[in-house]
């Protein structure tokens, strides 16, 4: 051998033994998570899942990198109840008050109650949620110039920077753990979700005044030039700008992540894209042809992008799980006239399936899911039946616990199929639309809408009528009702819904 074959050899013994033990390394440390939760993101809406309208480089190279899912789903098709049956492990259709909650509501998870949060920090990791909270906060009659707890640090996490609900109800200010950001003690913040209060003019009274016109609800408070949910006085300094609000929070996430690089940590990144009011930074605004909508899209992809960069720039992108869903399915028209309906063209927010927000058919909670983790999870498509719910479980397995045998009740431990290294995932799954329907291998059977009941008028247009059983395998359109044709399978997942339903639990 000569010389210099001899130090290639050395060199490359050298940069095995250094590349093994920086794997032995990563393997003793757990990974990282970002679960970065995007609100009402459809299935169609990004270039991984088919959208060619919009392009969203980043959350692609996640798919690519990664799992992307095409059956998963959030537990219901709107907000307040998806975020619940994620943080908790429980469907939220099982406890009362979980519907969309008004700015003002009360904390909806009892402090006790294991979530993500505190079964990571069991763990020994770091975990902060950073976005979109809308699960309420305190106990009833928030003081918003004191200190507003319970929240989430009374559940688990050691941090928060916090939307109180969405971006169309007030309080339109920003929390920081227990207080608002940059408050004037002299100019305190008053909100009520019942009568006008304060000297702002309203959307109903003064429609000249505002820069996005309202076609739908959102005729009280005007804020930034934009009629909000609810009444609001005060706080003026402490006001969000919504031209600013995915730079304020997606720069708040990137922070918590260099705060943390030492040790584990868990970050809840719950974006206000795509939720209404839809108003892009002027980066982003009219870089789309689909409006507003559109623009958000991408302003919401630059924020993955942001997440992206820092975890590289530290280091840790190859120990880091980093996931990225939605909490309900896509809608147009939420309540502002911002041209979401006529700039559409042929994109498909809600991809092949019927439905939306709102709604109990697909498009309702199959919802975009992708998971990257370079040290562990291999590059697949996976057409497994996966729920948000079981993210609770599975992230208690990753770390080696179980949750208490009365808490988590829906939440089952799927994390192979989480990354991608089983096709198992789970055998039934409830949607949740105001009705309920259980899927079922091929099958999907909707369960009528409780007649008289608050919502089941409304819901009617959003579900079939009466009861449905769809054969997805054949009608991912959910147009042809097989209940006469099927009683026998009809009836089956009919009693299975009531089972899963009467038990209360589903472990
Ligand atoms: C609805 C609002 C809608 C949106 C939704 C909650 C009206 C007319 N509609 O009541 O704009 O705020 O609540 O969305 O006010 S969610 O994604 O947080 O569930
Ligand atoms: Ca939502």
């Amino acid at each position: 051998m000569s010389l210099r074959q001899s130090i290639f050899v050395v060199v490359v013994a050298l940069t095995a033994i250094c590349a093994r033990g920086t794997a032995s390394l990563a393997a003793d440390r757990p990974p990282n998570i970002v679960l970065i939760y995007a609100d009402d993101i459809g299935y169609g809406d990004l270039g991984c899942y088919g959208a060619t309208a919009v392009k969203t480089p980043n959350l692609d190279s996640i798919a690519t990198a990664g799992v992307r899912f095409t059956d998963a789903h959030c537990s219901s098709a709107t907000c307040t109840p998806s975020r619940f049956s994620l943080l908790t492990g429980q469907y939220a259709w099982r406890k009362p008050g979980t519907g969309i909650l008004p700015g003002d509501a009360s904390l909806i998870i009892p402090p006790g109650t294991p979530t993500i949060a505190s079964t990571l920090k069991t763990a020994g990791y770091t975990t902060g949620v950073v976005g979109k909270w809308h699960l309420g906060l305190g106990t009833g009659d928030v003081d918003w110039n004191g200190d507003i707890k319970p929240g989430p640090l009374e559940i688990g996490f050691d941090y928060c920077y916090l939307i109180p609900a969405t971006g169309d109800r007030v309080p339109c200010v920003y929390l920081e753990n227990h207080r608002v950001v940059g408050l004037d003690p002299a100019d305190p913040i008053r909100v009520n979700y019942g009568s006008p209060i304060g000297d702002d003019p309203t959307g109903r009274e003064r429609p000249d005044l505002l820069k996005m016109k309202l076609t739908h609800g959102h005729d009280m408070t005007i804020l930034n030039g934009i009629s909000r949910i609810g009444y609001m006085s005060g706080g003026k300094a402490a006001r969000w700008v919504d031209e600013d609000m995915a730079d304020a929070i997606t720069g708040k996430a990137v922070q918590f992540i260099e705060k943390n690089e030492k040790a584990p940590f868990f970050l809840f990144f719950a974006t206000h894209d795509i939720h209404v009011p839809r108003v892009p930074h002027a980066r982003f605004a009219g870089k789309t042809a689909l409006g507003p909508r559109g623009d958000v899209i991408q302003e919401l992809d630059w924020s993955v992008g942001q997440i992206l960069a820092t975890l590289d720039r530290l280091k840790l992108a190859d120990n880091t799980l980093i996931m990225f869903s939605s909490d309900n399915g896509p809608v147009l028209d939420d309540g502002y006239a911002d041209d979401a309906v006529e700039k559409l063209g042929s994109h498909k927010p809600a991809g092949p399936f019927r439905g939306g927000k709102y709604s109990i058919y697909e498009g309702g909670t199959r919802v975009p899911l992708v998971a990257r983790w370079p040290a562990r999870i291999k590059p697949s498509v996976s057409s497994t039946l996966i729920s948000q719910l079981d993210f609770l479980t599975s992230f208690a397995a990753l770390t080696g616990q179980k949750p208490p045998a009365d808490a988590a009740l829906d939440s089952l431990d799927t994390l192979p199929s989480l990354l991608g290294e089983s096709q198992q995932g789970r055998e039934t799954l409830i949607e949740h639309a105001g009705g309920l329907a259980i899927r079922k291998g091929q099958w999907k059977y909707v369960a009528a809408p409780a007649a008289g009941k608050k919502g089941a008028k409304a819901n009617t247009a959003k579900a079939p009528g009466g009861p449905a059983l769809f054969d997805l395998s054949t009608d991912i359109d959910e147009s042809k009702n097989l209940v006469a044709e099927q009683p026998t399978i009809a009836a089956e997942l009919s009693a299975a819904l009531e089972k899963i339903r009467s038990s209360g639990r589903s472990r």
